[in-house]
């Protein structure tokens, strides 16, 4: 039978500006590993300076991850971060386990919901990506695990050829993305000429881009309680209460320490968000570390070159709120309404704002306020 593996989370605090606390990022470590069918069993976590050179985490940490290895039965070793290819690979060695980062995992957790011809394409990309540095690793691991003196030269041509392959699988699904792109870009192209306004769903993972989507539009699109459970972009009509069309697009989540990698691949599905007229930002108000997530959220914005487009923020979840989000926060992050997806609380003032958003006399102009 299939056994789920056992992970120890490992989180190395370091200080660095406007980050979610290690708690928190633990937490959705462990949301993320089970999402990728693994089973939590230990935490291990150190407040360093920098990490360690060697072994990321201090080497001191690591008879305490042994203790702990042995007393859990663990298979997995998961660090909250993505740790160099030479880190991995000592770690391997000092503890005899498996090593995965942050990045490995989520791409993982891409690869098993990829539904969509783009989206296997833009996930094997990724994943090459993520693993082309890390080729020579495993050979000098292989070696020196087999000590044979001519093996070195045997991996070294042997990572040239991979190296090779890779590099020529990593151009061809480029070219396939590219032609992706521009179908894409021919339908975004007529709904221009056609003067149909098109809106982004955008907003961190979980925090019910899918469900607004759903209620918005009767669009079944699959919502979990889950992260990153819908990774194919759908656009659907939505017809305003002036009667405007528009289109509504439901987009793959965002995430702190997102890797750069996906940002990349996944830049076809992004351009929907890159592209459209307004953003709706949703956002889990029920979240401890909303505004945390909001910065997360921002900061990919930016990386896409689209943090100055016209953003409405939807405070979501408002029917798990213990009190009413203050006036501070909502001035904050005006223009903003909350609502409740799930509760349809609220919907029709999202479709007012859209409206006046989109009348008919200021199409593609931008409000601010
Ligand atoms: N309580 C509550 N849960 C919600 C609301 N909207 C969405 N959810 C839940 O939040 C989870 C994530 O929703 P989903 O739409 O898949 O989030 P996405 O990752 O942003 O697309 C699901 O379990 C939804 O049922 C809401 O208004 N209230
Ligand atoms: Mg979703």
């Amino acid at each position: 039978m299939f056994e789920p593996d056992k992970a120890i989370l490992a989180g190395v605090d370091l200080p660095s500006k406007n980050h979610i606390p290690i708690e928190e990022s633990l937490a959705e470590l462990a949301r993320l590993a089970s999402t990728a069918g693994a089973i939590v069993v230990g935490r291990i976590q150190q407040k360093r300076q920098k990490p360690d050179l060697t072994y990321y985490i201090g080497s001191g940490k690591l008879e305490e991850i042994k203790a702990l290895m042995a007393g859990t039965s663990a298979t997995m070793l998961i660090f909250d971060s993505e740790i160099l290819p030479a880190q991995e690979r000592n770690l391997e060695e000092a503890l005899d386990i498996q090593i995965v980062d942050r990045t490995e995992l989520i791409l993982n957790i891409f690869a098993k919901h990829a539904k969509s011809r783009e989206g296997k394409i833009q996930v094997e990309l990724a994943k090459l990506q993520y693993q082309l540095p890390r080729l020579s690793g495993m050979w000098e691991h292989l070696s020196r695990q087999r000590g044979g003196i001519g093996l070195r030269e045997v991996g070294e041509k042997q990572i040239e050829i991979d190296r090779r392959i890779i590099n020529k699988r990593i151009s061809l699904l480029k070219k396939e993305i590219e032609k992706v792109r521009k179908e894409r870009s021919a339908r975004r192209e007529n709904r221009r000429r056609n003067q149909i306004p098109s809106v982004a769903l955008v907003g961190y993972t979980n925090s019910g881009k899918s469900t607004l989507l759903n209620v918005l539009t009767d669009a079944k699109v699959l919502t979990q309680d889950q992260l990153f459970a819908t990774l194919d972009p759908t656009t659907r009509q939505l017809y305003l209460p002036n009667n405007r069309q528009i289109v509504l697009t439901d987009t793959v989540g965002f995430i702190q320490k997102l890797p750069h990698q996906l940002v990349e691949a996944f830049h076809s599905t992004l351009e929907e968000v890159i592209e459209a007229d307004l953003l709706l930002h949703v956002v889990d108000a029920a979240h401890p570390y909303f505004e945390d997530q909001i910065k997360a959220v921002m900061t990919v914005l930016e990386e896409l070159k689209c943090a100055d487009k016209p953003i409405l923020t939807i405070f979501n979840k408002a029917d798990k709120l213990m009190q009413k989000i203050s006036n501070t926060i909502l001035e904050k992050y005006q223009p903003a309404i909350v609502i409740s997806a799930l509760g349809n609380k609220g919907l029709d003032r999202i479709m007012g704002e859209l409206a006046r958003f989109f009348d008919k006399n200021k199409l593609f102009k931008i409000e601010t306020s």
